[in-house]
């Protein structure tokens, strides 16, 4: 862990000597973290300049969706790895224009558990909660809750065909992390998203 902390403040520093703000995104599988980074670029594209690194343990799936997207990007793969360290995106980075970009998603392996465990660098924390998992997920991971500045409640889409109770999963949340700012969006709808995209710009623009 120190090992890795050394390396994070290394990241760091190369992030801030090119102006790039960063934001570590951790979900479970499917929670939506692809989605909710092209939706993003999709309302942002024309005033922020993003790039993307995707951590999976295999494949340039995510990779190509986001490039695709009109972004550059890049692939860790971890070969099994359940999270990113410092040094795996360290490496990433000479593959990166950083000096053409404002703004730089880091999409974390799919895990609920040791990603937050493991600081790579960024200046934003956030973690992605979708619907369909459950409003009891507080409960059960309290640390990726406990650990962010932002948490998005995403596939408010699907509200209407399940049992989550909005305004109880929010309380706990605000429970274990009074500071956390709460965005709840769809990636179908777009509902939600001026007011994630506002608060990130204002991030972004200030370094
Ligand atoms: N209904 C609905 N589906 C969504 C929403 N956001 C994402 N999805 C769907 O959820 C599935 C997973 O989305 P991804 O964006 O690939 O999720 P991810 O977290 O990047 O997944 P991994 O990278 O595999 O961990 C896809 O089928 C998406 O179309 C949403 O807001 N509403
Ligand atoms: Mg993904
Ligand atoms: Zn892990």
């Amino acid at each position: 862990m120190k090992a890795n902390d050394v390396q994070a403040m290394e990241n760091r520093r190369t992030f801030d000597a090119s102006g790039v703000h960063v934001v570590n995104i951790m979900a479970s599988p499917g929670a939506g973290k692809t989605s909710f980074i092209l939706e993003t670029v999709r309302r942002l594209g024309d005033q922020v300049r993003m790039a993307a690194i995707e951590g999976d343990l295999a494949s340039t799936v995510d990779t190509d969706k986001v490039r695709a997207g009109g972004i550059p990007a890049v692939q860790i793969n971890t070969g099994g790895g359940c999270h990113l360290d410092a040094n795996q995106v360290g490496r990433a980075l000479p593959d990166l224009p950083l000096e053409d970009v404002d703004l730089l998603f880091i999409e974390n392996v799919g895990n609920m558990v040791c990603p937050v465990g493991f600081y790579l660098g960024e200046h934003t924390r956030v973690a992605i909660s979708s619907v369909p998992e459950g409003d009891d997920k507080p409960h059960k991971y309290p640390s990726i809750f406990a650990n962010v500045d932002v948490l998005i409640v995403n596939k408010i889409d699907l509200l209407p065909y399940l049992a989550f109770d909005m305004d109880a999963f929010q309380a706990l949340v605000r429970g274990l992390n009074p500071e956390v700012q709460i965005f709840a969006v769809s990636c179908v709808t777009g509902e939600g998203f001026d007011a994630w995209t506002a608060w990130l710009r204002e991030q972004a623009l200030k370094g």
